[in-house]
């Protein structure tokens, strides 16, 4: 049973090639998947489900964090199709906090108050655009290299928004919708500049769609997908407004920056521009497609650009047709395995990774060799490979340990496998006597994404690789038809992986990064300045304007500064409350009945709500956090006048 899988077993892996296309037909099938638990590695009983449970005793001390005691790491994870971001300690795998940005969050008021709201974007009647998100990927804004802990940025996959998370609060502070895009799926953050190199950090966000669409998308070319197409977006980092976009062949999945800031790259499965998926797998090979940040800026300051709809944003042409010779090309294909998924740059900046998915192989890219290219100096794109090593079934996304050793998920498998880059490299130039598979570990079921701790920065350390899967299964207490996913740590510091520990995801993180703890500063309490609103006891009260009431409230444990507030029925109420609380961790509520108002206000915060007092009565507004022995007599009567 999965005998197959329990060894270091490179040439096990020989024997199956490339997948042909009914089989990768069924990787996206229930069949497949379900066969993983009967007969599939790792089940429980095998021998390598034991291999995990003597790791787990090994590793348990290794995973536990004393009461009291502090994590060494922070998680940064997306949260899928919630909307969210989350923070989690590693090697704990406490949940630290959720961070509410494309979703409606009651507990903090995210979509309820008015500063969230137009952060999110609003509609001319004042509701929300949009209350869904899908986020996949977060990322940290980097200085020399590695991470300097001012920002994370998240996609949104469904409305493909970029939003922006400052550091010091773990807050979105600003969302971007990108035009004429759909299935914005990856995002990387520049390290430095392509030109200037004494601007170090990161300036530009890079966003790649997976969805081709019509230009515009107004209803014109519906039966034409032939004239759909997908672009590559650049946004600034600081002012998060769109800078250009590239129209490329074929579409984009994950984004990937190279060290020097010279190149952004994408893995493409598309390379065929199908509609459909029988066509999306019809070539044998598809491509990582690099940008050349440089010269797409050249073209849009030389006015070499269109643009299309009512979108002002410059559109550089990326085609192939476009760009014949590579002195001057924006863009590089280099062929990989058939329907690659994560692109992943290496922490010595020489190499870019592509997972191959439908290919057992991952495909090593060389940076400096795609440089030779785009300087007419290189036969082919494909010269730009230098090793494409065969490590399992379904690989989609690597992370590096910082010690030439690349570990990547391998989802039909159900397995993290590891193995060494210069190795791989040697292979392909004809060595035979290399191993380049070291070892295999089986995971708990089908990871999606992995990742190591600082594995995307040069201080890549190789202490922790986290396996994001995407089947639970049997791990965890059964709670109903929807199983939580399974996150799993793995000690990477030896040469055999341990898995030490096992923890719970609510549906459903993809990538996310391990930080280092001493990078992250945040404040204990807010600075009641920041916030232009505030309401001190100057300007306390109710103010009224015609039929607009303003209420200006002020919360100290344990009471609001006024006991009674009394509206109009029809008046359009706007309540600014500031929290006098200075003490660290003493965050105040406010919910109004029958008024679909929560929020919360953090020490020295100022949050306002506006809405239409539309039902005469006596309203308890409360407070909702507990926060002193007199919490629950915390509250004021909103009385609403027929
Ligand atoms: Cu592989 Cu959206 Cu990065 Cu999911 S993606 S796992
Ligand atoms: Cu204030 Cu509870
Ligand atoms: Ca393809």
């Amino acid at each position: 049973m999965g005998s197959d899988h329990e060894v270091n077993d490179a040439p096990a892996n020989s024997r199956r090639r490339f997948l042909g296309k009914s089989a990768a037909l069924g990787l996206a099938g229930a069949g497949v998947l379900a066969g993983c638990k009967e007969n599939g590695a790792g089940a429980p009983g095998s021998a390598s489900a034991s291999a995990a449970a003597a790791g787990k005793s090994h590793g348990a001390s290794k995973a536990h964090v004393e009461p009291g005691q502090l994590d060494d790491y922070y998680l940064f994870s997306s949260g899928g199709h919630s909307g969210e971001a989350r923070i989690m300690g590693v090697p704990s795998g406490r949940t630290l906090r959720r961070i509410p940005v494309f979703n409606i969050d009651p507990m903090v008021g995210w979509g309820i108050t008015n500063e969230s709201k137009a952060i999110i974007g609003t509609k001319a009647d004042g509701s929300l655009k949009y209350t869904t998100g899908d986020t996949h990927h977060v990322h940290g804004s980097y200085k020399n290299g590695t991470y300097d802990g001012r920002f994370l940025w998240v996609n949104d996959k469904i409305h493909s928004r970029l939003a922006r998370i400052r550091m010091d609060t773990m807050e979105c502070d600003k969302i971007t919708e990108l035009p004429n895009v759909m299935g914005f799926h990856g995002t990387f953050p520049d390290k430095c500049d392509p030109v200037d190199k004494s601007i170090n950090h990161t300036t530009r966000v890079f966003c790649g769609a997976e969805f081709a669409i019509p230009f515009p998308n107004d209803g014109r070319d519906l039966d034409d997908p032939s004239k759909w197409g997908s672009l590559f977006t650049c946004v600034d980092a600081e002012t998060m407004d769109v800078r250009w976009q590239v129209r490329v062949d074929g579409n984009m999945d994950l984004v990937a920056t190279s060290y020097d800031g010279r190149f952004a790259c994408s893995n493409q499965y598309n390379t065929e521009n199908a509609p459909d998926q029988a066509g999306m797998m019809a070539a044998e090979r598809d491509a990582c497609v690099f940008f050349d940040v440089a010269r797409i800026e050249a073209l849009v300051k030389a006015g070499k650009f269109t643009t299309i709809g009512s979108s002002k944003v410059p559109v550089v042409d990326g085609r192939k047709a476009a760009n014949p010779d590579p002195k001057t090309s924006v863009t590089c294909y280099v062929p990989v395995g058939k329907n690659p998924h994560g692109v992943n740059a290496s922490p010595d900046g020489k190499y870019m990774v592509c997972s191959g998915k439908l290919s057992p192989t991952a495909t090593v890219i060389e940076v400096a060799l795609v440089a030779k290219w785009f300087d007419g100096e290189l036969k082919t794109e494909r010269d730009a490979v230098v090793a494409e090593p065969e490590i399992g079934l379904g690989p989609l996304h690597t992370a590096f340990d910082g010690k030439g050793n690349a570990f990547t998920t391998l989802f039909l498998d159900s397995q993290i496998v590891k193995w060494n880059v210069a190795a791989a490299i040697a292979q392909f130039k004809g060595d035979k006597s290399v191993k380049v598979v070291l070892d295999r570990v089986d995971v708990h079921y089908q990871p999606g994404h992995g990742y190591a701790s600082m594995g995307e920065t040069r201080e890549a350390d190789g202490k922790y690789f986290n396996s994001g899967n995407k089947f639970s299964k049997d791990r965890f207490l059964p709670v109903g038809p929807l199983h939580s996913e399974t996150e799993q740590l793995i000690d990477i510091t030896g040469d055999k992986m341990v898995i030490i520990s096992d923890h719970t995801a609510y549906p459903e993180p993809h990538d996310a990064i391990i930080m280092r703890r001493d990078i992250v500063k945040t404040r204990q309490i807010y600075n009641m300045d920041d916030f232009p609103n505030k309401v001190t006891a100057d300007n306390a009260g109710i103010t009224r304007n015609g039929n607009k009431v303003h209420v200006r409230l002020m919360s100290q444990a344990p009471a609001f500064s006024m006991p009674v507030i009394k509206v109009k029925k029809g008046d359009e109420v706007t309540i600014t409350l500031t929290n006098h609380d200075k003490v660290e961790d003493l965050t105040h509520g406010c919910a109004i009945p029958t008024y679909n108002i929560n929020f919360i206000v953090n020490p020295q915060e100022t949050k306002s709500v506006t809405f239409k007092a539309d039902h005469a009565g006596a309203f308890w507004m409360y407070c909702t956090h507990f926060c002193h022995a007199l919490h629950l007599e915390m509250r004021s009567r909103f009385l609403v006048e027929a």
